[in-house]
């Protein structure tokens, strides 16, 4: 018998992501089996990301897939994934993909891998994970936008989300995202009669409050729920520090509540909120320079999940730098951010290592793909960004369902105690 997963040929097209702007969506197509994967993109994106496209954009890579990919690619197997992504890397030969676009990668990574599962007949997370694969991650949703991802009166934090643990089920836990998130819409109609219900391209509201009624509101929200549905639910903030920090003043600048904090002041500022309201996530609270103030903050808080994103763009040279530091004990992991599958599963294991809690993560402007699913699932991340309502987001959400009830008895939900 032949074997099912040789590659025969790699199409790519354009297609567009939840913002409408033009991405890349690859298919990979073998003896017996067919992937398919398109490229999520970020608004506010770490200065060390890969860069997303060459010259020209989305036409160029595509021009780069029919030229110099595809013909590089067809005859190999799809299930020597690292071999793959090597050729990927040897083609482009920079470190930033700046010649075939880091997207480009990733499509092709990831329509790669889908395709050895599919010829195999297996579900993403098993054909990567294996039978023991079985533990579904905790999802933190996305209730409240700030910063780059809004605009208006908004908070200046970035993101003001929900984690929720101790369910059951991850169902159970989904559920109690999206009551949070209605909850929280009651209660930003009886503060401003004038809230629209507006909402960012991750679905969360954009409404005309500061950050600290945004944090009273989601805290009241998250306990509402948490009772009724018999587990915590629990505040999370994505600060996305870098783009509040001006480098020649050096200082976090807060354009709505017309502060100004030093380093020492944010560093107290976000133990403050951290302990008052019981916050168990915060991401980004430093710029992405300040390993030293990571690794500080990571001190002073106690129980509280401090992650870098655009501190460690899912990279393993900066994610090694801040274990010896001791900067953060948890980490984003966006494959588009260093472009590979290979790269991105060496940043989770680095993370696990170290004891860093690796967390898979959306991009603001995504496509319904349903990818980090089961990536999730098969590299055991214990918990997913991914919003709460919204299309692109609820692609991941649903396909986590279909997962759970696919592993039966065999499901349990991660452990996120630390
Ligand atoms: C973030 C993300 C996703 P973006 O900062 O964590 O929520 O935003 O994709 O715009 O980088
Ligand atoms: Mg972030």
């Amino acid at each position: 018998m032949s074997t099912p997963t040789v590659i025969e040929d790699v199409i790519a097209r354009k297609v567009f992501n939840s913002r409408g702007e033009e991405t890349i969506e690859v298919d990979v197509l073998t003896t017996s089996g067919f992937g398919r994967a398109s490229a999520p993109s970020g608004k506010s994106r770490g200065k060390a990301e890969v860069i997303y496209y060459p010259d020209g954009g989305v036409d160029e890579a595509i021009k780069k897939v029919d030229e110099l990919i595809a013909p590089e690619l067809i005859g190999l197997n799809a299930d020597f994934q690292e071999e793959v992504d090597k050729t990927l890397h040897e083609i482009d030969n920079t470190k930033d993909f700046r010649i075939i676009g880091g997207n480009t990668a990733f499509a092709v990574s990831l329509a790669t891998a889908d395709a050895a599962a599919n010829s195999y007949g297996l579900p993403l997370f098993q054909y990567l994970g294996g039978y023991a694969a079985r533990e579904l991650p905790y999802p933190l949703g996305n209730v409240i936008s700030g910063g780059r991802h809004a605009r208006g009166n908004a908070p200046d934090f970035q993101e003001f989300l929900v984690l929720p643990s101790g369910a059951e089920s991850f169902i159970e836990a989904a559920t109690a995202n999206v009551k949070v998130h209605s909850t929280v819409r009651e209660l930003l109609e009886k503060k401003d009669k004038l809230f629209s219900e507006g909402k960012s391209d991750e679905g969360a509201w954009i409404a005309s409050v500061t950050n600290i009624e945004a944090l009273e509101i989601l805290s009241k929200a998250c306990e509402e729920v948490g009772n009724e549905m018999g587990f915590k639910c629990s505040v999370g903030v994505d600060v996305a520090a870098s783009s509040l920090w001006d480098p020649k003043e050096k200082k976090y600048v807060y354009p709505r509540e017309g502060k100004k904090l030093d380093p020492g002041e944010q560093i107290d500022f976000i133990k403050e909120l951290v302990d008052k309201y019981s916050i168990a996530y915060i991401e980004d609270p430093l710029h992405e320079e300040d390993y030293e103030g990571f690794a500080e903050l990571t001190r002073k808080v106690k129980d509280c999940l401090v992650c870098g994103d655009d501190l460690f763009t899912t990279n393993t040279e900066r994610l090694n730098h801040g274990i010896r530091m001791g900067a953060a004990n948890s980490i984003i992991v966006k494959v588009n951010q260093v472009g590979t599958l290979t790269d991105a599963i060496e940043t989770i294991e680095m993370a696990k290592r170290a004891g860093y809690t690796p967390v898979i993560s959306h991009r603001s402007g995504d496509t319904c793909d349903w990818h980090i699913a089961h990536l999730a699932v098969a590299f055991k991340c214990p918990i997913i960004k991914t919003g709460v309502v919204e299309g692109a987001r609820v692609a991941k959400i649903n396909e986590l369902i279909r997962i759970e009830e696919f592993l039966g008895d065999r499901a349990r939900m991660a452990n996120i105690e630390r």
